[in-house]
Parts: structure tokens; C-alpha cells; sequence
């Protein structure tokens, strides 16, 4: 008897991730588990990518829609890509394979927050969903589904897909068994109710995934890793951003603006949350909640130092080193970290209700507070949005961070105008470099400038953009937000042209 596959019916099911692949065509849209580097189906897209390839050697063409959670790993996104096989794809990606290809315009990317998936799906906003590829870390007697390390949308894709493709992942520990909370009381409008979360430990819905057990075409066996790249040790410019935001939560509580365990915590990936999170290590604090995406290897630290209580998220995104940890205090951590679908940890009406401290990277912002997180240059597309404009909007505060220039120093990350916006003035909160920390609540467009100039921009910039500054208040054609349109336009073409925004 297999002890991951407990439903009679369902084992008769299993084959190779070739047989599990020929159930795709050409042309369908194919929903796939995944968020960030876990939780995502390891070979059925690799056995698809081979499929395409011996199809595209024959002369026909064989490309997909992939539908995620967010990103996944070079074993689904950079096989898929380089087997010229993705047609569309959204929400969130970061494989460079794939970021070529959209920034080639060969692959259409479509940008979204991240809990508009699931109901844009339902809603029929994207069609049909054909088949729904989802790992998972077992299938239960009565056919219920032990979710792995992510949730993402697969309740979604579980429910929409025509047909179903499991991958069961023996590599998943069964102690994940128990950690999972799957809502299910959502519904269309205009028949909502009130989602009854008030704590981010509170769990409202189901341990397991369900699925009707007729649409299961294939269940493929697994015992793969997932992949997240280890995170490199903070930097210097990472552990000043990181110290500056510690200085404001602090001086917050002291205005009496925050409690003292503050509030529940929402915080990207990347080097700079990271460093975040290490430095909350010795911030005095204690009994800290998380209302999160992912959980990252800081936070495990923070959970078992106490100076987090607990952590609400989607998925985990651990280096290897941290997935050694999580497995082996799994009992530890089982009991203090609850994974829930996307649509439920990026929830906006949960986010303002709970009141969520938003910290997330941006590409860059300008003088009125507009923040960039996707574009390169206007054009060029980074990863995407992810889940930073749920929070943003919603948050009880919203933070965004960067070093102050990228590319050595030849770009500013505070610009006149944002080359392209996805975070607008009235979303964002606090700006912090490793120059300091500019906090524009109930400041006017040019308070904000005067407090982005002075606090934010690096001193090789700061010069230029006083004067940018100065002359659009003289000559600006409106005085609420001045701006010289072509000018401002003008430094982005300039890194375009030379690779640096220097004059
Ligand atoms: O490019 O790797 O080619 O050198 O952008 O920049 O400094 O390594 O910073 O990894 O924190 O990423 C906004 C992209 C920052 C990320 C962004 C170039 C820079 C480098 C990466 P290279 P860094 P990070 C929860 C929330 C949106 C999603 C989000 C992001 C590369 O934070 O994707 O917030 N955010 N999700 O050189 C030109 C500039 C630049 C620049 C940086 N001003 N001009 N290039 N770069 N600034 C997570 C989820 O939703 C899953």
C-alpha cells in the first residue's frame, strides 16, 4: 500500500509524468501550483517542456497559458520558457528565461495582484481553465488532498480545471499534515459574507484541499526538493535601510501610534526584508504576528527567539539551509505558522482590518511619493507587482524600500517622475534608503518632495533633483505637483541611452 496515495480508485491512477504531460495541448490554459520556489509541480512540466520541444522540431506549435500562484522555479517557468512554449503567463513571475522572453515581447505577461487571481478566474475573467497541474504531499482516504508548501490559488485551480494532474511529493514532509488552513466560504457577488478571520491566527476553513476525484486524470509520483535561493548575509546598505525602519517602528510606539508588539508584520523577499527581519531579532520586541506572503528564513528565527508569535502566509520560501531547520523543529513551527490560499493572505479587506505594517522593495520612487516596483526604465519588466499592492493600499502603514541608486551608482532610485507606476501617491506612506527615512503621511506633494530629496536621495543625486525641483515650482504648468514633463521623462531615457541617469 502506498502511504502517500490512501484512495483505492485514485492509486490505479498513477503514471509516468509523460502519460501525466500528454493530457495537455496545445493552446489550453493550464493552472499550475506555486508560490515562489515551493509548492510547484517538479516534473510534469519538465515532461510538457520535451513534449514541445519534439513538436516544435516537427514544425507545429505547442505553447500553453500558465496560470501560478506567483513564481515557481527553473523546473516549471525556465523549462516552460525555454522550450518556447509559454504563450501567456501570469501573475507574478522572476525566472530569467521567462523575463527575456517577455522584455523580447515574444511572451505576453499579465501583471496583477496577487488575490485577484483566484476571483478573476472565477469570474471568468481569463476563460476556461483546461487543466490544473498541482503538487501536493498526499491524497487522503476519501480523496481529500494534504497540501505541500505552498496554497497559493490551488483551491482555485482545483475547483475550475475540466481535468486534474497531481504530483504526489514524497520529498514534502507529512508533518505539513495539520498546518494548512483552506477557506472555503467564498463566494460571488453579490452573495458575500463577511470572512470571519479577526486574528491572523485564527483559522476559519479546512485542513485538506478537496477535489472531485473524477476530474483526476493522472497522479504522478514525486521526490523532489523545492528551490529557493539561499539569501546572501545582509549587506551594509540593507542593514542601514533595515536599522532606519527599526529607529521609525520604534519612535511609532513611542508617539503611541503603534502598540508595543506593533501590528501584525507583512514583508517581501529579497535582501533588504531580510535584513528587516534579522535586525526585529534584537529590537526589544516580543509576541510580534506576521500576516504575510511568505515565510522566509528570518522569520523561522524570529518564531523561535519568541519575538514572533506566530506567521499567517501563503507559502514558505526557505533557503536550503532553512527547510533543514523548518523539518527538523517541524512540531515547533507546525504551531505557530498557518498557510492559507492567496486569496485569503493577500486578502485586502483582511489586510485593512487587521491593520498590517506593509515593508516591500521598490525599483524606484520619485518626489511625490509614486513607487515604481516592476519597470526597468518604464518598459522592462523586473518580476511584478506580486502581492505589494494588496498590502500597500491597505495597510495600516506602507513602506517601501531600496538602496538609493542601482546599476553602481549610475541610477538614481529617486526619480522626478516614476517611469512607471504601480503604487500611487496615495499608497504609500514611508520611504526609506540607506539615506534615511521619509515619512510623508499628511504631507502635500512638494512637503513630500522637499522630505524625499532631503532624506532619501543619494548626495551625488540630490543636487540634481533640488534643482529639477526648484525650476518645476517656478515653471511648472500647475503648482500642486510640478512637474517639467519632458525633463523629468528625460532621465530614464538617458539611462536607456548611456546606462546612467548622471547628466
Ligand atoms: O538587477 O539583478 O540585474 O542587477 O533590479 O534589485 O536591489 O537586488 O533588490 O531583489 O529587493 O528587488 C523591486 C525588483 C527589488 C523586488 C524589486 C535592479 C537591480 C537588480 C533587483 P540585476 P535588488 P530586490 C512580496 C512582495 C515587487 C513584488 C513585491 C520586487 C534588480 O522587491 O520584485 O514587492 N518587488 N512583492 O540592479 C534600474 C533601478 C533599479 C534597478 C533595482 N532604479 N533602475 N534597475 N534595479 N532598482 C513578494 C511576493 O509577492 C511573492
Amino acid at each position: 500500500m502506498n502511504d502517500r496515495i490512501l484512495h483505492p480508485a485514485l492509486a490505479a491512477r498513477v503514471c509516468s509524468a509523460e502519460e501525466a504531460a500528454a493530457h495537455i495541448r496545445h493552446g489550453q490554459t493550464v493552472a499550475m501550483s506555486g508560490f515562489t520556489g515551493a509548492g510547484y509541480p517538479k516534473v510534469v512540466p519538465q515532461a510538457l517542456a520535451s513534449r514541445m520541444r519534439e513538436a516544435h522540431a516537427a514544425g507545429e506549435d505547442f505553447r500553453v497559458r500558465v496560470l501560478t500562484g506567483a513564481s515557481t522555479a527553473p523546473e516549471l517557468d525556465g523549462e516552460l520558457a525555454r522550450a518556447e512554449g509559454i504563450q501567456l503567463r501570469l501573475p507574478y513571475q522572476s525566472d530569467p528565461a521567462v523575463r527575456e522572453r517577455i522584455n523580447a515581447g515574444t511572451l505576453d505577461y499579465i501583471d496583477l495582484h496577487l488575490s485577484h487571481v483566484a476571483q478573476y478566474t472565477w469570474f471568468g475573467f481569463f476563460g476556461d481553465v483546461d487543466v490544473a497541474v498541482v503538487e501536493v504531499a498526499a491524497i487522503r482516504e476519501d480523496g481529500r488532498l494534504v497540501p505541500s508548501s505552498s496554497v497559493g490559488n490551488n483551491k482555485t485551480w482545483l475547483d475550475q480545471a475540466s481535468r486534474v494532474i497531481l504530483e504526489v511529493n514524497r520529498w514534502q514532509p507529512m508533518a505539513l499534515d495539520g498546518m494548512h488552513d483552506v477557506y472555503y466560504g467564498t463566494a460571488r457577488p453579490p452573495n458575500r459574507k463577511p470572512i470571519p478571520l479577526v486574528q491572523p491566527d485564527d483559522r476559519i476553513g479546512e485542513r485538506y484541499l478537496r477535489v472531485d476525484p473524477d476530474k483526476i486524470v493522472a497522479i504522478v509520483e514525486t521526490d523532489s526538493p523545492d528551490r529557493n535561493t539561499p539569501f546572501a548575509p545582509p549587506d551594509e546598505d540593507s542593514r542601514r535601510i533595515a536599522g532606519h525602519l527599526l529607529d521609525f517602528l520604534d519612535h511609532e510606539v513611542r508617539r503611541g501610534r503603534l502598540q508595543p508588539n506593533l501590528l501584525p508584520l507583512q514583508s517581501g523577499v529579497g535582501n533588504i526584508a531580510n535584513a528587516v527581519l534579522a535586525g526585529l531579532q534584537d529590537g526589544g520586541y516580543r509576541g510580534l504576528t506576521a500576516f504575510t506572503e511568505v515565510i522566509q528564513d528570518g522569520m523561522l528565527a524570529l518564531l523561535k527567539s519568541g519575538v514572533l508569535r506566530m506567521a499567517s502566509a501563503t507559502a514558505f520560501s526557505l533557503s536550503p539551509d532553512g527547510i533543514d531547520e523548518f523539518n527538523r523543529e517541524i512540531d515547533f513551527y507546525r504551531k505557530r505558522i498557518v498557510l492559507r490560499p492567496q486569496e485569503m493572505s493577500n486578502h485586502p479587506e483582511l489586510i485593512r482590518r487587521l491593520g498590517c505594517i506593509a515593508m516591500n522593495g521598490m525599483i524606484e520612487a520619485d518626489l511625490y511619493g509614486h513607487v515604481n516596483s516592476t519597470h526597468v526604465a518604464g518598459s522592462r519588466i523586473m518580476n511584478g507587482i506580486g502581492g505589494s499592492g494588496d498590502f500597500a493600499r491597505n495597510a495600516y502603514l506602507s513602506v517601501f524600500m531600496s538602496p538609493s541608486t542601482a546599476k553602481n551608482g549610475k541610477v538614481s532610485s529617486i526619480v522626478p517622475m516614476a517611469s512607471h507606476v504601480d503604487h500611487t501617491e496615495h499608497d504609500v506612506m514611508v520611504l526609506v534608503t540607506e539615506q534615511g527615512l521619509a515619512d510623508l503621511r499628511g504631507l502635500s506633494p512638494k512637503q513630500r518632495a522637499k522630505a524625499v530629496i532631503e532624506h532619501c536621495a543619494h548626495p551625488d543625486y540630490r543636487p540634481m533633483l533640488q534643482d529639477y525641483f526648484d525650476r518645476a515650482c517656478r515653471d511648472s504648468y500647475g503648482k500642486h505637483s510640478p512637474h517639467l514633463l519632458g525633463e523629468a521623462l528625460a532621465w530614464h531615457q538617458r539611462f536607456v541611452e548611456t546606462g546612467s541617469m548622471r547628466r
